[in-house]
């Protein structure tokens, strides 16, 4: 475990995650109704990756890939979690802040968590100190939130601990079908208390005038305000940047955004930011979070000195289920630029995303056309901080340490990525190969292709980045090849 203490590897490092950000959501990837100067600066100082992928087009198998450079299938509870579900990551398994942990950084988590929190051995208690959370997985300092936006519990943990959380009014979380409490404000029984409509689903508990999905109780003076969740994040980002200067150790943080996931509650100063309303404006907002953390980066002049990755989980998704005029408003907005489909999808829409890399003096500026994973950080990072992994550390993750500052312009030569199905798809080279599967081609409430078919579809990514013409019939070697290779993927042992 050899660690070389030179500066160059002492760099501060920053995964900033959001939300179902789009391929196409940004300035600098092509949006023209969206402003986003803030990243559009960030691309200019940095590289642009223009073939990267998340691992799944849903949320949990993201997250679970990018921490432990493991692809989603080698964990079946890999899937969108409810917000009292147990921890999905094993107490023992190495994880990307460990290894950080090794190298000698202090290491932060702050945002969307969504990987289960105790565990599992019991149901959690809100109430009490919650046995495993990011603190026992490698993060020195955790404040979070538990699963996504429109679950509950909404409330921030921190640590262990529900933050402001009132003994006289305990909180209890409820996944049934059929509410439990009688005493709380549900969708249907109370719509006179509601200020945004869902569209489909989140028509269980009601927490802040917003219908959720799960039911809760109690836990008043914990449960946040959806308009200051970007603010509140951000300054818990700011805080642990900070603290961490007091320090002789290097620090990593990850800082998962909320945004543009829904619901779409940006803060006043945001509202009305841009012509497409709420998911326009929280991108927006989105953007003034990566804003400030730059400027306090160079405010404490570490900017030159730390690392920043930006990327998203997950492809774009206008109607997730709340009214908020995403679609009405959208206009020639392509939130997954020239790509098809998007979140949940198995065509490129779903986990095509944004991917910027900034380092001073380190990572190249300009453009990489290199095929690159999240599930590569981890190897990545190990080579960076040259540490070496073990063979069970981060199986599926390959060190792309030369593509992500820019030296290398291939990356790998084949990945894989899962929809929210779990189905398959395999980018090599040019090539997407969507393995064959059962189930609709759309979803109609969110009004996204799946790229679901039961027969086999061959894209040439060179010639048709929007995934239009099917030619697995001409090159039935190519998609036998994938195919098995697929297989091979799926059967490989899990070491490195
Ligand atoms: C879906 C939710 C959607 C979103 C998604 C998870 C409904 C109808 N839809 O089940 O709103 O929460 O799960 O998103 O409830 S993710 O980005 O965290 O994967
Ligand atoms: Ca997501």
């Amino acid at each position: 475990m050899g660690v070389k203490m030179d500066k160059t590897n002492r760099r501060n490092v920053i995964i900033v995650y959001a939300d179902d950000l789009g391929f196409g959501d940004l300035g600098c990837y092509g949006s023209h109704r969206i402003n986003t100067p803030n990243l559009d600066r960030l691309c200019e100082e940095g590289l642009k990756f223009t073939n990267a992928y998340a691992t799944s087009a849903v949320c949990t198998p993201s997250r679970y890939s990018i921490l432990t450079g493991r692809y989603p299938f080698r964990n079946n509870r890999a899937h969108i979690l409810p917000g009292n579900a147990g921890c999905i990551i094993e107490r023992e398994l190495d994880t990307m802040p460990r290894l950080f942990q090794r190298a000698g950084y202090h290491t932060g988590i702050v945002g969307k968590w969504h990987l289960g929190l105790g565990d599992g051995n019991s149901p959690i208690d809100w109430n009490r100190e919650i046995n495993l959370t990011p603190i026992d997985l490698g993060f020195d300092e955790s404040f979070i939130f538990p699963a996504t936006a429109d679950r509950v519990p909404c409330v921030y943990v921190e640590g262990r601990s529900v933050m402001n959380l009132d003994p006289e009014d305990p909180i209890e979380v409820s996944y049934e079908d059929e509410c439990p409490f009688d005493d709380i404000p549900t969708y249907h029984k109370n719509p006179e208390l509601l200020k945004m409509y869902s569209s489909h689903g989140h028509d269980m508990s009601i927490v802040g005038g917003i219908g959720r999905i799960g039911y809760m109780r109690g836990g008043k003076k914990a449960v946040w305000k959806d308009e200051e969740l970007a603010e509140t994040f951000l300054n818990r980002a700011v805080r642990f940047i900070e603290e961490s200067q007091g320090r002789n150790q290097p620090f990593f943080l990850y800082y998962a955004l909320h945004q543009p996931h829904v619901p779409r509650v940006p803060s006043a100063r945001f509202r009305g930011a841009t012509a497409l309303g709420p998911r326009g404006d929280v991108i927006a907002e989105l953007d003034w979070c990566v804003g400030e953390l730059i400027n306090k980066l160079k405010g404490l002049d570490i900017w030159e000195n730390t690392m920043i990755i930006f990327s998203s989980d997950n492809g774009p998704v206008l109607d997730d289920g709340y009214v908020d005029r995403a679609f009405e408003l959208n206009g020639t907005h392509r939130a997954a630029g020239p790509l098809r489909g998007g979140k949940y999808s198995k065509f490129d829409g779903g986990t095509r995303i944004p991917f910027l890399v900034t380092c001073p003096n380190l990572v190249r500026k300009g453009v990489s056309h290199a095929l690159v994973s999240q599930v590569d950080l981890f190897a990545s990072f190990a080579h960076m901080l040259g540490v070496q992994l073990t063979p069970d550390s981060a199986v599926d993750s390959q060190d792309m340490y030369a593509a992500l500052i820019g030296e290398d312009p291939a990356g790998r030569q084949e990945l894989m990525v899962e929809d929210v199905s779990c189905g398959k798809m395999l980018r090599r080279g040019n090539w997407t190969y969507l393995s064959p599967s059962e189930g609709l081609p759309y979803m109609g409430n969110v009004r996204i292709e799946t790229g679901l078919s039961e027969d086999p579809q061959l894209y040439n990514m060179d010639y048709d980045i929007g995934q239009q013409t099917n030619v697995a019939w001409d090159y039935e070697e190519v998609v036998k090849d994938m195919e098995e290779r697929l297989q091979a993927i799926i059967r490989s042992r899990r070491t490195r």
